[in-house]
């Protein structure tokens, strides 16, 4: 490869990349949105916390290797939708639909793909909700539509989830048996626990709306 087209391919790579930060920028943004409106109309904050990243290019070519697909952008760009992604820790698991939901209503939002791995946690014990949504940016000579994957979980789904990985990589991804035993116990012990926060979380609503209600009578006596 001469000097020219060694220039040329950086400038493609770099706006190639660009590409995927300004979709995350975009849908942050979005997402910023969603949390102090909700915050506005429910008196509470469903999102305790919001991560992004794009993915290096190594692991993009790992990722493309281990899946034998060939090595060009426009085949990077078809096969790995997650290049954009980013992590949402909700406090309950029905605020992880409720956030699915508004996302997917976006006029400019389109689902590509969903996996619900809460109703149907990974064999592990794994559980998230992921999406792969697909948003348009805005560049000065064009338009682009880029996915970007959205995980969504409870604090007791990122706790359990953050663990697991970090006992995958130690063990250099050959976990001991007994291990995987107790990660899969503890992520039913988690998934009990957002269930009881759950039940808490609508308990409390009821008792607020209920007074809600005394104090509206009240008023009007
Ligand atoms: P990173 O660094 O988090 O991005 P594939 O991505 O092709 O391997 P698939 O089916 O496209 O698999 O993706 P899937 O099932 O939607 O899951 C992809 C991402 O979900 C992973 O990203 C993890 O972040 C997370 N994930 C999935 N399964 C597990 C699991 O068992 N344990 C933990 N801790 N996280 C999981 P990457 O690409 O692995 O890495």
């Amino acid at each position: 490869m001469d000097m020219t087209n060694f220039k040329n391919v950086k400038i493609e790579l770099t706006r190639f990349m660009m590409a995927y930060k300004f979709a995350l920028d975009e849908m942050n943004t979005k997402i910023n949105i969603l949390k102090e409106e909700f915050n506005y109309i429910h008196d509470y904050n469903p999102i305790e916390h919001v991560s992004s990243r794009v993915k290096s290019p190594e692991s993009i070519f790992k990722k493309m290797y281990r899946k034998g697909y060939p090595f060009s952008l426009s085949s990077i760009k078809e096969n790995i939708k997650d290049i954009a992604g980013i992590r949402i820790t909700c406090s309950f698991i029905s605020d992880i639909y409720e956030i699915s939901n508004m996302l997917q209503q976006q006029k400019d939002i389109t689902l590509l793909a969903c996996k619900d791995y809460i109703s149907n946690p990974k064999p592990n014990g794994y559980q998230s909700l992921h999406l792969i949504l697909e948003i348009p940016i805005f560049m000065s000579d064009r338009e682009e539509l880029i996915p970007v994957e959205i995980q969504i979980r409870t604090i007791a789904m990122d706790f359990w989830a953050s663990l697991e990985h970090k006992i995958f990589y130690k063990y250099n991804k050959e976990v001991p048996e007994k291990l995987i035993m107790e990660l899969k116990d503890a992520a039913i012990v988690a998934s009990e626990l957002d269930q009881k926060m759950e039940r808490i979380h609508k308990e409390m609503a009821i008792i607020k709306e209920t007074n809600r209600k005394k104090e509206d009578e009240q008023f009007l006596l």
